[in-house]
C-alpha cells in the first residue's frame, strides 16, 4: 500500500498503545490517519485510542461553528467506541495534552493527521520535539488530501495548470478504495482509560456545548447552519449526486441549487474528499451524461483543493501581502494611491450596507447563514480591494469576515480564495484598470451577463426578511 504517512521526529516506534491525535479529520470512517494507527496497533497487538484537544478559540470561529464541530464529534466518538476505540477529549494546548495522554498510557506511537496551516503545524512541531525528548515516535498522515500534500508536489505551485498534470499522473495510484476500520481486539486497561478520560468524551462534549449555548458571538446574532456531522454529510453527498451533480457545469449561477454544499463537512473532516471523489466517479460510470459535470466537480474537489493546501504548506505568507506573486505586488504598488470611489467602515461592510446590492446580499447571506455561493465569493473579495484604502487592508478585512463568519472559514481554501481575488495568486495579469492594476477585475455588469442578479438579490431579501 502507498504510504500516506511520514515521521515528524526520528524516534522508532516502540511497544505500547497507539494514539491518534485527531485534529483536522474529525471522522471515524474513511480516515487514513485512524486506519494507519490501527494497522500499527495490530502489528504489535496493542490498544488504540483517539484524542481530540478542544481549543477555547480558533482563528475567530463563532460559537455556532464550535457547536457544528462538537455535534459531529459526538457522532464520531460513538462510532469509534463501537469499534472498541476509546475517544478522549481534552481541553488545551494539543502539544501538551497529547503528550500527557501518551505518557500516561505509555504510548509506543502517536499519529497526527495533517494540516498545512501555521498554528496546527506549530502544534505538531512542538509535539514532535517534546515527544523526541521522551523517545516517542510521532507520525503525520495526510487524511485530508487524496495525494499526500508533500508528495502531490515538492514545491510551491504557480497555478492550477502546473499542479494539475502532477495530480493527474499520480491520482490513479491514490484514488483507491478506502479500507474500513475493524473492531479493535486489544483493550486499554479500564483504570488507565478512567485516568485519561475522566467522566468520558461524551460528557466533555456535552459540557462544552452547554458552555457554548450560553455564549453569543460578538455581534449577538446566531447563524442558521446546515445539519452537522458525518451522517448529515453522507446524506448531503447522496442528495447532491442524485439531484444536482448533472447541472454542475452551471454552478456559477448562484440562483441554481447546484453547489455540492459539502464544504463545511470537508472543512471539519466530517466527510472524506476521497469518498466524495469515489462517489462522483461511480455516478459518472453509470451515466455517460455525467462525464462533463463530474470532471468539473473533480477539478474543484481535487485539483483546486489540493492546490490550496500546496499554497499554504509551501508559502508561510499564505495570509498576507508577502504571499502574493511579484507581478501582483508590483502592479498593486503602482496603483496604491489611486482614488477609491467608495470607502466603508468595518461595520458597514459586515452588515452589508454598501451601495452595491449584489455585494450586500452576498455579505448578508454569509453573515446570517455562514455560507456564500462560490462564484460570489470571488466578486465579494474583489470589491473589498476596490473599496479599501490598501490591498493589505482589503485582504485583512476579507480574511476577518471569512474566518469570523464562514462555517468553512479558517481553511486553506479561504486563504487561497482571498489571495487569488486580491493578490493574483494562481492567476495571471489581465488588462490594466484603476486600483486593480493588472489583477483580474469582476464587475456588477459582468455578473448580470452570467446570471440573474435581480433574482439573487430578491431571494436574498426574502431570506433576510422572511
Ligand atoms: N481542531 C482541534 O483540534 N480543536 C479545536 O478545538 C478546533 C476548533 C475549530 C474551530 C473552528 C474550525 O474551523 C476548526 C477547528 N478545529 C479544531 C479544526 C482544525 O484546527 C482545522 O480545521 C485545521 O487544522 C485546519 O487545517
Amino acid at each position: 500500500m502507498l504510504d500516506r504517512s511520514r515521521p515528524l521526529n526520528h524516534r522508532p516506534v516502540r511497544p505500547g498503545p497507539v494514539l491518534y491525535w485527531m485534529n483536522r479529520d474529525q471522522r471515524a470512517a474513511d480516515n487514513w490517519a485512524v486506519f494507519t494507527a490501527q494497522q500499527e496497533a495490530f502489528r504489535s497487538g496493542q490498544p488504540l485510542l483517539v484524542v481530540f484537544c478542544l481549543q477555547d478559540a480558533f482563528l475567530g470561529a463563532r460559537p455556532e461553528h464550535f457547536s457544528f464541530m462538537l455535534e459531529g464529534l459526538s457522532e464520531t466518538a460513538r462510532e469509534l467506541q463501537d469499534f472498541n476505540i476509546p475517544f478522549i477529549v481534552r481541553r488545551g494546548d494539543p502539544s501538551r495534552e497529547v503528550l500527557a495522554v501518551a505518557q500516561t498510557v505509555q504510548a509506543g506511537l502517536v499519529v497526527a493527521d495533517f494540516s498545512p496551516l501555521r498554528l496546527p503545524r506549530q502544534w505538531r512541531r512542538d509535539l514532535a520535539a517534546a515527544a523526541d525528548q521522551m523517545g516517542l515516535s510521532v507520525w503525520e498522515t495526510d487524511a485530508h488530501n487524496i495525494i499526500p500534500c508533500w508528495l502531490a508536489s515538492d514545491k510551491l505551485e504557480y497555478a492550477a495548470r502546473t499542479i494539475r498534470p502532477k495530480i493527474q499522473r499520480q491520482l490513479p495510484a491514490w484514488l483507491t478504495d478506502i479500507p474500513a476500520l475493524v473492531r479493535h481486539p486489544f483493550d486499554l486497561p479500564a483504570e488507565l482509560l478512567q485516568t485519561i478520560s475522566g467522566p468520558g468524551a461524551l460528557k466533555a462534549i456535552h459540557d462544552a456545548m452547554a458552555d457554548l449555548a450560553l455564549q453569543t458571538a460578538p455581534d449577538g446574532r446566531r447563524q442558521v447552519l446546515p445539519p452537522p456531522g458525518p451522517a448529515a454529510a453522507k446524506r448531503r453527498l447522496a442528495q447532491f449526486i442524485a439531484e444536482s451533480l448533472k447541472d454542475f457545469d452551471r454552478r456559477n449561477d448562484p440562483n441554481l441549487p447546484v453547489s455540492s454544499r459539502l464544504s463545511p463537512y470537508l472543512h471539519f473532516g466530517q466527510i472524506s474528499a476521497q469518498r466524495v471523489a469515489l462517489a462522483a466517479q461511480t455516478a459518472a460510470q453509470s451515466d455517460p451524461a455525467l462525464a462533463s459535470p463530474v470532471a468539473s466537480f473533480l477539478e474543484e474537489l481535487i485539483v483546486r483543493r489540493e492546490l490550496s493546501d500546496n499554497f499554504c504548506f509551501y508559502n508561510p505568507d499564505y495570509d498576507n501581502w508577502n504571499g502574493f506573486p511579484a507581478w501582483a505586488r508590483q502592479t498593486l504598488e503602482r496603483h496604491r494611491a489611486d482614488p477609491r470611489a467608495y470607502r466603508y467602515s468595518d461595520s458597514q461592510l459586515e452588515n452589508g450596507q454598501t451601495h452595491d446590492p449584489l455585494w450586500n446580499t452576498a455579505q448578508l447571506e454569509l453573515r446570517d447563514t455562514g455560507q456564500m455561493p462560490g462564484y460570489l465569493r470571488m466578486y465579494w473579495a474583489k470589491k473589498l480591494l476596490e473599496w479599501c484604502a490598501s490591498p493589505e487592508q482589503a485582504q485583512q478585512i476579507a480574511l476577518a469576515l471569512n474566518d469570523g463568519l464562514a462555517i468553512d472559514g479558517r481553511d486553506p481554501n479561504g486563504y487561497v480564495g482571498v489571495a487569488w481575488s486580491i493578490g493574483g495568486v494562481h492567476d495571471r495579469p489581465w488588462g490594466e484598470r484603476p486600483v486593480f492594476g493588472t489583477i483580474r477585475t469582476m464587475t456588477f455588469d459582468g455578473c448580470r451577463r452570467k446570471f440573474s442578479v435581480d433574482d439573487y438579490i430578491r431571494k436574498g431579501w426574502y431570506r433576510a426578511n422572511g
